[in-house]
């Protein structure tokens, strides 16, 4: 059994949490029916109205929202309260031609910072540790998410953002941090540099990160956990649900608990949008149960993950999500093969590779053609660094058991592929400039 930041909650019976979100749905479903014209009218299309929803059975019944409908209705249009109420936004990023606008009432931000807590103490976090946040502050809900779940902790907080890594370094060892939290991309990196200083696993106070944002094999924790000498703990959220947080990993690490009294997650299948059995693999969407400003009901993630609700040994009763697959947007189609970075990334690391890759996708004469640039280590660098040729012969049939389709390796020299300091640009699609 391990600790908990809200046990009463986070151990409550099937029953109890189905009450509560019984209860909550009905209250939410009506706030936003009166309070957001946007979703009204799309219930109205539907012919739903809030009466018809008496319990979460029901949620299947509603509307979805997707990231198209946020474009649409940026930026108040989905706003679930006066503005005077808020006190804060948070953003993506919008890399990918979508910027979402969240809104928080003060009330949401600490639902937020109490999920990021229950991450926290999950990961073995007490106030007596020191949490070193290397996530990206800002916009991006990464730093403050994490930073306000260890004030609730009352963990002596390193508010870092990422970047300037000789100084995470350094902060790491002067302050004794004991939990870091930033990308899985950036941990690596750290370690590397680590590894590169002498400083060897065993010598940091590290004990465990908390690492999400972007999509990480298996191996790519082992080897996150090698090379810092730490438990690896995944976190999940988005900025259309608040941040991270709305699910965690506990110390059994076999997928993320997600904060049930807050979201009801939902897996669907993506070309029909029929609501799939637990257990399936399809694309998750969330509806938030409480949330004032930004209440989202059915929200489209185009993340593709499992649910599953077997009995945990960590004591919490929570249902886990696996980790998420990919976007079913990420996904790329190659010679009509669907092919995801993790199956690139586990390949790799399951063959002494390191995690620093990149996959360039064209389309030459018609034809898709995927190149993978791998980065040799300085030890495999100055054994084969000659002959690389055997080495990328015998990587790419690895390539072609796992994808179903040969792409082209090219072994370089350490240092060759960009480190990234907040989320890892895996893949370039040339195709789509066309
Ligand atoms: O990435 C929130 C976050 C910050 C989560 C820090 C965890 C830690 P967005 O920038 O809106 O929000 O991106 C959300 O990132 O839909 C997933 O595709 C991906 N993602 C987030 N966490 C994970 C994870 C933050 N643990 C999008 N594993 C989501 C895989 C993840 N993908």
């Amino acid at each position: 059994m391990g600790n908990y930041y809200q046990p009463e909650i986070e151990t409550a019976s099937r029953e109890e949490i189905l009450r509560i979100q019984n209860e909550k749905i009905v209250k939410q479903v009506k706030h936003v029916y009166d309070n957001v014209e946007y979703y009204r009218n799309l219930m109205d299309q539907k012919g739903v109205k809030p009466e018809d929803i008496k319990s979460v059975d029901d949620i299947k019944k509603l509307p979805f929202l997707s990231k198209t409908d946020l474009r649409d209705a940026y930026p108040y249009g989905l706003l679930g309260t006066d503005l005077k109420n808020c006190v804060r936004i948070q953003s993506t990023s919008g890399t990918t031609g979508r910027r979402v606008v969240a809104f928080y009432t003060q009330a949401d931000v600490d639902l937020w910072e109490e999920c990021c807590a229950r991450a926290i103490v999950a990961a073995g976090g007490t106030n007596e540790d020191v949490v070193q946040v290397a996530y990206g502050y800002g916009l991006f809900t990464g730093g403050p998410g994490l930073n306000g779940g260890s004030h609730k902790v009352g963990c002596l907080t390193l508010p870092m953002s990422s970047g300037n890594t000789e100084r995470q370094i350094q902060f790491i060892q002067d302050l004794s941090a004991t939990i870091l939290c930033c990308t899985p991309s950036y941990a690596a990196f750290i370690g590397e540099t680590m590894a590169e200083k002498g400083i060897k696993p065993e010598e940091n106070t590290l004990k465990a990160g908390i690492f999400g944002a972007e999509p990480w094999t298996e191996e790519m924790r082992q080897s996150i956990q090698k090379s810092l000498g730490i438990k690896a703990y995944d976190i999940y959220g988005l900025t259309e649900t608040s941040g991270p947080g709305v699910s965690f990993e506990c110390e059994e690490q076999t997928g993320m608990h997600i904060n049930e009294d807050h979201f009801y997650a939902e897996i669907i299948d993506p070309e029909t949008g029929e609501v799939l059995p637990d257990g399936s693999l399809g694309e998750l969407v969330f509806t938030s149960l409480d949330k004032e400003a930004f209440p989202l009901l059915r929200y489209r993630t185009r993340d593709l993950c499992v649910l599953t609700r077997e009995k945990c040994s960590c004591g919490r009763t929570h249902v886990k999500m696996s980790k998420p697959k990919g976007r079913s947007d990420d996904m790329l189609i190659i010679r009509g093969v669907n092919v995801f970075p993790s199956q690139v990334e586990t390949v790799l690391l399951n063959k002494g590779y390191t995690p620093n890759y990149q996959i360039i996708v064209d389309r030459v004469n018609n034809t898709d053609t995927m190149d993978i640039n791998v980065e040799l280590t300085p030890e495999q660098f100055e054994k084969h660094g000659n002959d690389v040729a055997p080495m990328e012969k015998a990587l790419e049939s690895a390539m072609r058991t796992m994808l179903g389709i040969g792409p082209k390796v090219h072994l370089l020299a350490p240092k060759s592929v960009v480190r990234s300091e907040g989320k890892a640009v895996r893949v370039i699609d040339n195709r789509k400039l066309v």
